[in-house]
């Protein structure tokens, strides 16, 4: 039996027990390679189904290895469930053509997840370098929208920003200022996702009051402005910290990647290009000379522009606030990049840009939204506005190529018959203009509340100003409220010492118990009734 033993494993078994032993352990071999196979097939379906499915629209893993010298962590956040998505995204007509309403493919926006993943097109050196020197710096996103495409919102913002791209200890929160859109909710819904603040215009007010509003509003020690169909890459944020961080008057802006507006595909930009303008104050893009190339030879070097391109670069809160954030004068869009440019390197700062930074924007070839007062003749007056203030002699330049602007009313300019100008105040309380009504009221004072800035008094005209509207009396009323300039009677003013009087009647401008500013008679010497602007000039 035993001769035969290899023909028959039963009697191997029993006659050559070395075999059995064998024979078991390639037995358990073989099952266990199955249940090794199943296990990888099986984890492989789980990530894939993970990644596919669930991360895309339901479940956001916030996740994050800063570089070395931080502790990495992962911090689950549910950000939005695929019903809120569809609720958000979904409702949104496409229209017949997908350019109409964006000026861009909107429905190419919405088929792309929100948390894309992009290409880094950054040089290769910059993904070495480490950052770990950024002091953590809390940073308020601000970002000013009109009807912009929900899709393209929730990519710039709330996911990128948020969630995937950046430590979440570097952002304070992103503030999300609605231009007064047709929807409400394009805002509104966004409200209550983690560190969203969103702050809604009661009518349309253009993109540069609206980043003033969303920039006296932060709180973060420093300001990162972006546009609403950004997408911000891999490590965006760190090499501009750096920058604002060792120099705090620095304006600190990426380089700009370009999203395609039709495909949506995500390009890299030349990192070699600075910002410069003409002298119609009209933005271009500079190629660094071969002289600059030489000097900064390293890639990931940042490097001087004299401008920047417009709505996305890094600020200290404290710098913008010292250079008067954006004239509040400059309607809807344009060349407040110029202003903010020129104010920084008049003022003793600089304009950088810093390569190893990339964020993408949809570039389109029109505005999808209306000028009120023309987009030509919008431009022409902000463009004034900058080269009366900034330009000093060189304004003539601007004037022989823009020869139009010399007869447009660029606003209220700095004026020799303003003999005061400012805030307008009373102890710790100032003057100020309400959003929603015609009315003054008082509040405390507060630097970076525009409302309360650009009082004048204006000895010619006998008037008290404010931006562009004039201190009002109506006949028997007590409450003087803020209406456009007419020279009547009813808008004279004059001073005596401290007092403030309305001309006519012989009224003195009284604050009273609560925040309201009335008129009564004057009482000489009552603290109520003792006002002072920020500036004076002696006559
Ligand atoms: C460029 C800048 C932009 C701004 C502008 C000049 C880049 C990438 N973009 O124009 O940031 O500096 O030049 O002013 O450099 N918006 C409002 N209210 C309005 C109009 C626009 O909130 O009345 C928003 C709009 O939704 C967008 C942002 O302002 O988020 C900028 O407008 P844009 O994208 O039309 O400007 P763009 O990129 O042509
Ligand atoms: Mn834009």
């Amino acid at each position: 039996r035993c001769r035969s033993a290899s023909l028959y494993k039963r009697h191997a078994q029993m006659c050559r027990p070395e075999l059995a032993v064998l024979q078991w352990w390639q037995q358990a071999m073989w099952r266990k390679r199955r249940f090794l196979r199943v296990a990888v097939l099986g984890t492989f379906a789980v990530i894939v189904f993970y990644y596919t499915t669930l991360q895309r629209h339901t479940i956001q893993k916030y996740r994050h290895t800063r570089k070395v010298g931080f502790v990495p962590h992962w911090q689950p956040i549910v950000l939005m469930n695929e019903l809120q998505y569809v609720q958000y995204v979904g409702t949104e007509a496409d229209g017949d053509d997908a350019f109409t309403r964006h000026a861009f493919n909107v429905s190419s926006s919405n088929t792309i997840p929100s948390d894309r993943r992009l290409p880094d097109t950054r040089h290769s050196r910059c993904r070495k370098l480490e950052w770990s020197a950024v002091p953590l710096q809390a940073t308020s996103v601000i970002v000013a929208f009109h009807n912009e495409a929900r899709s393209a919102l929730l990519r710039t913002v709330v996911r990128r920003v948020v969630l995937n791209r950046t430590p979440s200890e570097l952002i304070q929160e992103v503030i999300l200022v609605d231009d007064f859109s047709d929807n409400e909710t394009d805002g509104t819904f966004l409200s209550s996702l983690p560190k969203v603040r969103v702050l809604r215009n009661q009518a349309r007010e253009g993109l540069i009051k609206s980043r003033i509003r969303g920039a006296a509003e932060a709180q973060g020690d420093l300001l990162m402005f972006l546009d609403s169909h950004c997408e911000v890459n891999v490590g965006w944020l760190e090499p501009l910290l750096e920058r604002v961080s060792k120099d705090p008057l620095t304006v600190a802006s990426p380089v700009i990647d370009v999203i395609d507006m039709a495909t949506f595909q995500y390009r890299s930009s030349s990192s070699q290009l600075k910002g410069g303008f003409d002298w119609s104050l009209h933005f271009k893009w500079i190629p660094l000379s071969t002289k600059q190339k030489a000097q900064y030879n390293d890639p990931t070097e940042p490097f001087l522009s004299p401008a920047i391109a417009g709505g996305l670069f890094l600020v200290s809160r404290d710098w913008f606030q010292r250079l008067g954030m954006f004239d509040s004068g400059l309607q809807i869009w344009g060349v407040e990049n110029l202003e903010i440019s020129l104010k920084s390197w008049l003022c003793g700062g600089k304009v950088e840009v810093v390569p190893c930074s990339r964020v993408g924007h949809v570039f389109r070839k029109r505005h999808p939204y209306t000028f009120p007062s023309g987009n030509a003749n919008t431009y022409l007056r902000n463009a004034k506005r900058v080269a009366e203030v900034w330009l000093g002699d060189h304004k003539r330049f601007f004037y022989e190529s823009q020869p139009n602007a010399r007869a447009l009313d660029a606003g209220r300019l700095p004026n020799e018959e303003n003999s005061a100008f400012g805030q307008l105040k009373q102890g710790s309380l100032c003057l100020q203009s309400q959003h929603d009504s015609s009315e003054v009221k008082l509040a405390e004072c507060n630097d970076s509340e525009p409302s309360q800035h650009s009082w004048a008094f204006n000895v010619h005209t006998a008037s008290i100003q404010h931006g562009e509207l004039c201190l009002t009396t109506h006949d028997k009323a007590k409450y003087p409220v803020l209406e456009s300039c007419t020279l009547s009677f009813q808008q004279k003013w004059s001073r005596h010492g401290r007092a403030v009087i309305l001309l006519s009647s012989g009224q003195c401008l009284e604050s009273g118990i609560t925040s309201e500013v009335r008129l009564s008679e004057c009482r000489h010497g009552a603290m109520s009734q003792q006002w002072d602007f920020t500036v004076e000039l002696q006559a």
